[in-house]
């Protein structure tokens, strides 16, 4: 990612899109304010950058950001941003979506883009409900909330996010809070100036169907908003990081796990190159066809 110095500076009025249809101080308006901070600072050539989401309530995401955007299928915004990331490696691909999105229906996607390190950026705004749906269990929704597919309170374990994602092997795992923008910032710059994939859990309240879900994270209702002390916690340590999201009520926010490893759009761009450079002759294509041939 590198700024272009003649381009017109990136502001907020240029990567406003639609008025966002979200309901009155949903969370995601949040997200999308520190979206829209962060590109500022960051400055990254407006053309370069491509929003991609699957289905739900903060899947809407594109449509409100003037940016290239796909409203995909849901779940399946990391398999179609993959695709993007490795045969456009000079764009920089952001991945939009909810807890059932990215956990329940797509969660196979997430461990499988995430650990072949995919050069992307990934945000989940977690609302532990199924939104647009008007409220479905979610599997972060805690045991005993009631919701119209659990009236009695739901009874399947939720999923810890934050050992999920370390899980999947990810090399930039963090979590934030959506009412908490200025470490909201922090965080997605970090995520944006990783190389490789970037995942931020971030809470995100759904004040239609969840109203006060992360209020004990909120200091400003009566929670507690602690941070991951990065000056003892070994960040490349897998073990550490699990160990830290054992707590996720409210839990620790921060950078939980950063590697360097490299990412598979380096690696295969590199397979790619050489072979190109043995049959300067052939075209991508062709060279496709002959490995399919070979395959056969
Ligand atoms: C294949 C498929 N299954 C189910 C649905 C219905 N559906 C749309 S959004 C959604 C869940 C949305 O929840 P989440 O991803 O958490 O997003 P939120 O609305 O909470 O932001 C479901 C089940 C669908 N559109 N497509
Ligand atoms: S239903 Fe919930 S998640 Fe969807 S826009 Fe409304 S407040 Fe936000
Ligand atoms: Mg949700």
């Amino acid at each position: 990612m590198s700024a272009n110095p003649t381009a017109e500076k990136l502001t907020k009025k240029i990567l406003k899109a639609d008025h966002p249809t979200w309901c009155p101080a949903c969370g995601d308006f949040a997200v999308l304010a520190s979206f829209f901070n962060v590109i500022q600072k960051l400055q990254i050539p407006h053309e370069k950058i491509v929003c991609v989401a699957g289905i739900g309530c903060s899947s809407r995401f594109p449509y409100f950001v003037n940016t290239h955007g796909i409203h995909f299928i849901h779940g399946r915004a990391l398999p179609l941003a993959t695709g993007i990331s490795l045969s456009r490696p000079d764009l920089h691909v952001f991945v939009f979506g909810g807890d059932g999105d990215g956990y329940s229906i797509g969660g196979n996607h997430l461990t499988h883009a995430a650990r072949k390190n995919v050069n992307l950026s990934y945000v989940i705004m977690d609302n532990y409900v199924y939104g647009l749906t008007k409220n479905q269990t979610s599997p972060t929704t805690p045991i005993g909330r009631k919701s119209k597919t659990d009236p009695r309170g739901a009874i399947d374990r939720p999923i810890n996010p934050m050992t999920q994602l370390v899980a999947t092997g990810a090399t930039f795992v963090a979590r934030t809070h959506a009412a908490q923008v200025k470490h909201m910032n922090e965080m997605f710059e970090r995520a944006i100036l990783h190389p490789g994939f970037a995942v931020v859990e971030t809470l995100s309240e759904c004040t239609m169907f969840y109203p006060g879900a992360f209020d004990s994270g909120n200091p400003r209702k009566g929670g507690a908003f602690d941070l991951v002390d990065e000056t003892t916690q070994d960040l490349t340590s897998t073990s550490e990081a699990l160990k830290l999201a054992e707590d996720t009520s409210p839990g620790k926010f921060g950078v939980y796990y950063e590697t360097k490893l490299p990412t598979k759009n380096e690696l295969e761009w590199a397979w790619v190159n050489d072979e190109q450079a043995k049959s300067p002759d052939l075209s991508g294509k062709d060279l496709l066809r002959k490995r399919f041939a070979a395959m056969r």
